[in-house]
């Protein structure tokens, strides 16, 4: 059983001014893969709240935590740059899959800034915030989630 979270970031979500879909279409193709989502929670884009959900999850021992939203190019957009605080290594090959799969369907998935890594045996991916985005990057790297989290134990 992989221990999962969802986050999701957005400030309009927080505040309830909008239905957060993209958190669960990722509950939902989890289900695909041997996960359970034990934590889920809606953050706003502030670097601080991204962080200290990241690094308490890591501290309770989560092999995975999923990120939507705040990867693009707004002033608001803070996601990688809280991840990149927090993760130990890069895997950059699950970056590029993300990027390489989204530039099939559309040039606008290079805005995506999504970064995914390691912070001890906790493995952190972000995704973009839309549903559509969410579904076909995680479709591409869900397969491998399970293997990646086997290596970091
Ligand atoms: N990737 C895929 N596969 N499909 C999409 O529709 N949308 C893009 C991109 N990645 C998209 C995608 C757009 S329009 C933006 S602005 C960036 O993700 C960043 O999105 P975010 O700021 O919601 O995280
Ligand atoms: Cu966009």
């Amino acid at each position: 059983m992989i221990k999962s979270a969802v986050i999701t970031i957005s400030d309009k979500a927080s505040k309830g001014e909008r239905i957060d879909e993209s958190g669960k279409i990722i509950q939902q193709m989890l289900k695909t893969i041997d996960a359970n989502i034990m934590y889920y929670k809606i953050v706003p884009d502030e670097l601080d709240d991204i962080k200290n959900e990241l690094l308490n999850l890591c501290k309770s021992g989560f092999d995975l935590i999923l990120t939507t939203g705040g990867t693009g190019l707004s002033p608001r957009d803070v996601t990688p740059e809280a991840t990149i605080s927090v993760v130990e290594k890069r895997i950059y090959g699950i970056e590029i899959a993300m990027i390489s799969k989204s530039m099939v369907h559309t040039p606008f998935g290079m805005l995506s800034r999504a970064i995914a890594g390691i912070r001890g045996k906790t493995l952190i991916i972000n995704l973009p915030g839309s549903p559509r985005a969410v579904e076909e990057n995680l479709s591409i790297i869900l397969p491998v989630i399970p293997h990646a989290i086997e290596k970091i134990k």
